[in-house]
């Protein structure tokens, strides 16, 4: 049985751009996970750079970042039974071309093309990214 977690989701700017929110609820609802908190954010510089500091000086580092200042967020606290890999699993693969059909980002998202960070959420990747992101994004 796993272990009852935390983990930060977060409806990229193309995601909300696009009014796919509601779908990506949906889809986190069916599932069975509870939605613990939710809100629209602005990102700022430093709440990015601090939420991405494993990723600075990537080459994908600034575009993502710029990506992210483009538009509001959806940040969403969601708790369930493995929910960290299990949403992940629920994502698909971070490229949007490879994504398996049945996941998020394999029905929804579209061919990477030039806009790489273009993958509509994220999600944190272990109990302590997903610690250490829940205390960024709803500190
Ligand atoms: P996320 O953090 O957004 O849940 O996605 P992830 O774990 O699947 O991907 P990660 O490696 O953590 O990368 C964070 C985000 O950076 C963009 N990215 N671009 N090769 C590239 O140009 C590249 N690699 C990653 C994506 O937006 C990815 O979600
Ligand atoms: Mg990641």
């Amino acid at each position: 049985m796993s272990e009852l977690e935390e983990t930060l989701v977060l409806v990229k700017p193309d995601g909300v751009a696009r009014n796919l929110t509601g779908e990506i609820l949906r889809r986190i609802e069916a599932k069975g996970y509870g939605l613990v908190d939710i809100k629209l954010v602005e990102a700022d510089r430093a709440l990015l750079a601090a939420h991405y500091e494993e990723h600075a000086g990537k080459p994908f580092y600034e575009p993502l970042v710029e990506f992210m200042e483009s538009g509001p967020i959806v940040a969403i606290r969601v708790e369930g039974n493995g929910v960290i890999a299990g949403f992940r699993s629920l994502a698909g693969a971070t490229d949007p071309t490879a994504a398996a059909p049945g996941t998020i980002r394999g029905d929804l998202g579209r061919d990477w093309g030039l806009k790489v960070q273009q993958n509509l959420v994220h999600g944190s990747d272990s109990v302590e990214s997903a610690t250490r992101e829940l205390g960024l994004w709803f500190s």
